[in-house]
């Protein structure tokens, strides 16, 4: 061909090049555990650059053949080749085994994450359902019933993919998502002969009428949902969590039939990105169901999914970036301009270094703050956390999420800006990268909705901290503590302002900021 050809990019290894992972992870593993995992590390990210990065070839949106040639309702659903080969490449290298395993003790969730963040660019949103498998894999562990541990929760953490089970959550629905508290799936008891509930060895049975709004663990075998088993007037207050069998039988093998638990998908979403993952809206009728939490306590119950797939959610805006961050390193390698005197590589312009540098800067404090908190979460799991970590890792949880969806997705604007119009073109991957991302401000709490959170969480933590700065206790008594309350939220606004400097100028600001990143 004539005329100027444009040089290909190689991207690099996502761990061993990375900047900050392996000096990070140093830091943060003892010795034994570093090089236990590091030729897993390694491997991985080869594996992800050499083979997942072409299953992105074979993802496609899900479809769905609602009514077969008879007319009857089928509900079958099909998800593509890629999204079920990438879900088995995230059970196989056990991104959900690694955390439950715990064969790294504390630090299992700090090797879990960085392979969720050296995952997350190539995943097209697998993640999420992984996510959510890992939550409830915690939900069981710490409410399940000992047949529900045994039969269920061993292959939501099982490696082997023919065993094993994925699971979804139930939460949303038409009147609110951040607010649970009109949740209109009602929960009946089925009430045996003797009208004691009916239970097989899994639970108590119940049955579920309603709509939820947005499923998008859609393929999964089993999911939590939020259902009301007390009057309407408690609000939140008379929510049961219950688990959920998405076909009938689940075992010994699910069965074929989609409907056969009432379960009927009304619509697949059409969504701005996160294409692949089937999110559905979904009609429950006279739907099975297992309680799992105690009677009319659903939300706090399901509150360890939040958390963990909060998580995720940071991880995976915090990966996405790395992998944009990548090409636009890579493409500073290749590409010439000209520069006064002859040609420069955009890696020895300045200007174009100084982006370069601002994006770097902001996914190495991201990857900081995020592996904080999953050591701190790692330490709560395994039972060693000090009062003081686990109040930290209760606040820090929603601001971390909110604050990697916020500094993510601009970041990863400027990655495409780095790459001028190639940056623009969808085989480059960075368009989809943002489009999957910008969901991250909305699931799982959008950023107001945690600022919320993590102001009531500051209530019951606020003790904690006084405490911490040697408050006596009497005088915590005396504090008025809604008024001190309502400083702090004035102050923090929204999470935006709290990483604002002016901020860190008020000396009581400034030890809570100090306290929370554990500097007390
Ligand atoms: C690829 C990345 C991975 C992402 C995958 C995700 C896929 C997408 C899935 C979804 O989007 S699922 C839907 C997620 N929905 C939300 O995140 C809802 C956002 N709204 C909230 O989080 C609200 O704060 C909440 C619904 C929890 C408010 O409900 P309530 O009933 O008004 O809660 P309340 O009264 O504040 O708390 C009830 C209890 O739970 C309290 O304990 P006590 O009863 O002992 O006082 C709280 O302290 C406790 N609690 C609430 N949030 C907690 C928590 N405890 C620990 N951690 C939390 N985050
Ligand atoms: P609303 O709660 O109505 O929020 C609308 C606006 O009001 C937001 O800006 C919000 O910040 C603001 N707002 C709400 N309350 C307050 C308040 N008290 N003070 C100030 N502002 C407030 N849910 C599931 O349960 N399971 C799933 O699998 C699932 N998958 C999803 C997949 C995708 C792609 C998407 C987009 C959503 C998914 N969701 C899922 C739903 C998601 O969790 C909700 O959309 C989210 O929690 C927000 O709820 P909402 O849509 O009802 O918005």
């Amino acid at each position: 061909e004539e005329g100027f050809q444009i040089v290909p990019y190689d991207e690099s290894h996502p761990y061993t090049k990375d900047t900050v992972l392996p000096q990070l992870l140093n830091r943060l593993l003892p010795h034994k555990y570093l090089s236990e995992i590091e030729s897993d590390l390694t491997e991985f990210g080869d594996f992800i650059v050499h083979h997942c990065r072409n299953i992105g070839d074979k993802v496609a949106p899900p479809q769905i053949t609602q009514f077969n040639h008879l007319g009857r309702r089928v509900d079958r659903l099909h998800t593509s080749e890629g999204w079920r080969e990438l879900k088995d490449i995230a059970v196989r290298e056990g991104i959900v085994a690694i955390p439950h395993e715990r064969k790294q003790e504390e630090f299992s969730r700090i090797y879990g994450f960085t392979k969720v963040l050296l995952f997350a660019g190539d995943s097209h949103e697998v993640l999420c359902p992984m996510a959510m498998t890992d939550g409830v894999a915690r939900v069981l562990e710490l409410s399940g019933t000992e047949q529900m541990k045994r039969e269920i929760r061993s292959r939501l953490i099982s490696r082997d993919s023919s065993l094993a089970f994925t699971a979804g959550q139930w939460m949303s629905e038409r009147p609110g998502g951040s607010d649970v508290s009109q949740t209109e799936t009602k929960a009946l008891s089925i009430t045996s002969t003797s009208n004691s509930v009916e239970s097989d060895k899994r639970g108590s049975l119940y049955l579920l009428d309603g709509f939820k709004w947005f499923s998008s663990a859609t393929d999964s075998n089993i999911s939590v949902a939020l259902a009301r088993t007390g009057p309407f007037a408690s609000g939140s207050r008379s929510l049961s969590l219950f688990l959920v069998p998405l076909r009938l039988p689940l075992l010994p093998q699910p069965s074929p039939d989609p409907t056969s638990n009432g379960i009927t998908i009304h619509r697949l979403k059409n969504k701005l990105g996160t294409h692949a993952l089937p999110t559905a809206e979904l009609s429950l009728n006279n739907t099975k169901a297992y309680l799992l939490s105690p009677l009319n306590e659903g939300v706090k119950t399901i509150t360890p999914v939040l958390n963990i797939t909060r998580l995720y959610s940071a991880f995976t805006s915090v990966g996405c970036l790395r992998r944009a961050l990548d090409i636009a390193r890579s493409y500073a390698l290749v590409r010439q301009i000209s520069i006064p005197g002859g040609q420069s590589p955009l890696k020895d312009v300045p200007l174009h270094m100084t982006v370069l540098a601002d994006i770097t800067i902001t996914y190495q404090a991201l990857t900081h703050f995020a592996f904080g908190i999953a050591a701190l979460l790692g330490k709560s799991e395994c039972g060693k956390a000090t009062g003081n970590e686990e109040a930290r890792l209760r606040l820090l949880t929603p601001v971390l999420k909110a604050f990697a969806s916020e500094k993510a997705v601009s970041a990863m604007e400027d990655c495409m800006t780095c790459l001028g119009g190639l940056g623009y073109m969808e085989e480059v991957g960075i368009g989809r990268l943002i489009r999957d991302c910008l969901v991250e401000k909305i699931w799982e709490g959008t950023v107001n909705v945690l600022v919320l959170d993590m102001i009531r969480a500051s209530n019951k933590t606020f003790t904690v901290f006084m405490e911490s700065i040697s408050c006596p206790k009497e005088q915590i008594q005396d504090l008025k503590l809604e008024e001190s309350i309502s400083a702090i939220n004035h102050s923090l606004n929204t999470l935006k302002e709290a990483f604002k400097p002016p901020l860190i100028s008020a000396p009581f600001v400034q030890r809570l900021l100090l306290f929370l990143l554990g500097h007390t």
